[in-house]
C-alpha cells in the first residue's frame, strides 16, 4: 500500500468536488497544501516537510496532536459503542463529562449543555436567554446584542450577533432585532501593548447608549469573546470586560461570553472568565474541548438560568426545545474526558501563564520590523498586525503565510493580522523558533 506521503492523488482533477470552507477554493486547487499527518507540535505535508503548528490547528489542538490517551479512548468507545440515541435516552460518559467540566467551571456555571460546533454551541446559548425570559414573564426581551468585529460561528444567530460585514452581507436580513456596540481595537491609544490594554474600559459604556435606545425591557442577552480571535486578537482594555457585567447587571441583561477560542488554558487559566475575573451567565466553548479531535461544543449555564427552566415546566414535560442528534455524541464525550485527563496531568489549562513571558518577549521582538504596524499578546495568543498594501488588504498577510509555510511554520491571517495561537504544549526553544521563522519572512516581505 502506498503511504499517503507519497501520493495523496492521483491527478489534479481529484481536487474539483470539493467545495472548501472559508478557502480561495480555486487558488487553493492550483497549489493545494495539504496535511496527511500530525503529531505533538508538528504536522506532516503531502510531501513530507515537517510543520511547526503556530495555530493549534483552528485554537483547538491545545494538548497538540494525536495525543495517545484521546487516540485510545475513542478506539476504546467505538469499538464498544458508536452512538447513543441523544433524545430522551443518555449513556454514561456524557453524565461523567457534564461533572467533569462543571468542576473546573467558574463561579455557579453548574450545567451543561452540548451540541457539536462552537456555532452550534452560539446559538443554542442565544436561545437559552431568549427563551429564559419568556419563561420568567418578560417576553418582550427578544433583542440580542453583539459588537463590532466579533466572531460568533457562522449559523444565523451567529452572524447575525457577529460583526464582520463580509460574513454578513451575503445573507440576507438576517435575524431581526440585533444591535452591535462598539469594538475595542485602537491603535492610536493602544499599539504594541504587552497584555490587558490600559485604555479603553469606558467603550464598554457603549452598552449604555444601546440600552437607552432600546430600553432594556426589549434585550434579551449581550454577547461577546473576551478576547476576540478570528478578526485578529482583540485584547480587552483593562476593567472592559467587568464594565459590561456591571452594566448588564444593572439592566437585567444576560451576559455570554463566547469562548470558543479563549476555553480550555488559551489565555493561562481554564477559562477567560476565570482569568479576567469576571463571571458571565452563559458561556460556550468547543475547539480544545476535545482538543479539536471530535467536533464538540457546549454551553455552561449558571445555575439560577438551569433552575428556571425546570421550575417553569410542568411535571414530566420537556423543559427546553432544542437539542442536537449528536449531543454529548459518545466519542466526542470519551475524547474529551481524555483530553482533560491530559489537560490535569501536564498542567496545560494554566500552563500558558508559565510561558506567557516567554512569548511575550517574543512577540514583541518583531517590533521594528518592515511593515509592522502592532504587536499584543496575552496568554499564548499573539497578533502581528501589517500596514495593508494600498487596495489589498489581506494580500501581505497572506503571502506571509504561504512564505511561513514553505519555511515551515504555520500561521493564520485574517485581513493583514497574523494570529499566533500555538499548541498548550509549546517549548521554549519551539517559540524562539516560530518567531525566527516569522522574522526571517517579515524582513524580506514586501
Ligand atoms: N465562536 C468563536 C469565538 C469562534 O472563534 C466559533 C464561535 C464557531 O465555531 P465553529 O466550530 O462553528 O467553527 C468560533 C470559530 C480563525 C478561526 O482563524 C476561528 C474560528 C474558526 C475558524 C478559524 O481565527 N473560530
Amino acid at each position: 500500500m502506498q503511504s499517503p506521503a507519497s501520493a495523496p492523488f492521483a491527478s489534479p482533477n481529484d481536487f474539483e468536488p470539493l467545495w472548501k470552507p472559508f478557502t480561495a477554493n480555486r487558488q487553493f486547487k492550483g497549489n493545494p497544501r495539504l496535511f496527511v499527518e500530525a503529531e505533538g507540535m508538528h504536522y506532516t505535508t503531502a510531501d513530507g516537510r515537517k510543520v511547526l503548528d503556530g495555530t493549534a490547528g483552528l485554537w483547538c489542538v491545545n494538548a497538540g496532536h494525536r495525543r495517545q490517551p484521546i487516540v485510545d479512548a475513542v478506539s476504546a468507545q467505538i469499538s464498544r459503542m458508536d452512538y447513543a440515541t441523544a433524545f430522551q435516552m443518555g449513556h454514561p460518559a456524557e453524565f461523567e463529562l457534564a461533572a467533569r467540566l462543571v468542576a473546573i467551571l467558574p463561579g455557579d456555571l453548574d450545567h451543561v449543555f452540548f451540541a457539536n460546533s462552537g456555532s452550534e454551541a452560539v446559538d443554542t446559548a442565544l436561545k437559552m436567554a431568549i427563551a429564559y425570559h419568556r419563561i420568567r414573564g418578560e417576553g418582550t426581551r427578544t433583542r440580542l446584542i453583539g459588537r463590532e468585529r466579533g466572531y460568533h460561528g457562522v449559523g444565523f444567530g451567529g452572524i447575525s450577533v457577529g460583526g464582520i460585514s463580509a460574513n454578513r452581507k451575503f445573507f440576507g436580513p438576517l435575524l431581526a432585532g440585533v444591535d452591535h456596540i462598539v469594538h475595542t481595537h485602537d491603535l492610536e491609544h493602544n499599539a504594541f501593548t504587552k497584555g490587558e490594554p490600559e485604555w479603553g474600559a469606558h467603550l464598554a459604556d457603549d452598552l449604555e447608549r444601546v440600552v437607552t435606545l432600546h430600553d432594556a425591557s426589549t434585550i434579551a442577552a449581550v454577547i461577546v469573546e473576551p478576547v476576540a480571535g478570528s478578526t485578529g486578537v482583540l485584547i480587552p482594555p483593562k476593567g472592559y470586560l467587568a464594565r459590561l457585567r456591571e452594566i448588564c447587571d444593572r439592566h437585567g441583561i444576560i451576559l455570554i461570553f463566547d469562548e470558543v477560542i479563549t476555553g480550555f488554558g488559551r489565555l493561562g487559566a481554564p477559562f477567560a472568565a476565570e482569568y479576567f475575573d469576571v463571571i458571565p451567565d452563559l458561556m460556550t466553548a468547543a475547539k480544545g474541548l476535545t482538543n479539536g479531535s471530535v467536533p464538540m461544543s457546549a454551553v455552561f449555564a449558571r445555575h439560577g438560568i438551569y433552575q428556571t427552566f425546570m421550575d417553569a415546566a410542568p411535571d414530566g414535560a420537556i423543559e427546553f426545545f432544542h437539542g442536537y442528534t449528536y449531543s454529548g455524541h459518545p466519542l466526542a464525550c470519551a475524547a474529551s474526558l481524555a483530553a482533560l485527563d491530559v489537560y490535569r496531568e501536564e498542567g496545560l489549562l494554566t500552563r500558558a501563564a508559565c510561558l506567557s513571558d516567554v512569548w511575550q518577549d517574543a512577540v514583541h521582538s518583531l517590533k521594528g520590523l518592515p511593515n509592522v504596524v502592532d504587536l499584543r499578546n496575552l496568554g499564548l495568543v499573539a497578533g502581528i498586525e501589517l500596514a495593508s498594501r494600498d487596495g489589498k488588504v489581506g494580500a501581505r498577510a497572506f503571502d506571509a503565510f504561504l512564505q511561513c509555510f514553505e519555511a515551515g511554520l504555520l500561521v493564520r491571517t485574517t485581513a493583514d493580522i497574523i494570529a499566533l495561537s500555538p499548541p498548550l504544549v509549546v517549548s521554549e526553544s519551539q517559540i524562539a523558533e516560530m518567531f525566527e521563522i516569522l522574522a526571517g519572512v517579515l524582513r524580506t516581505l514586501d
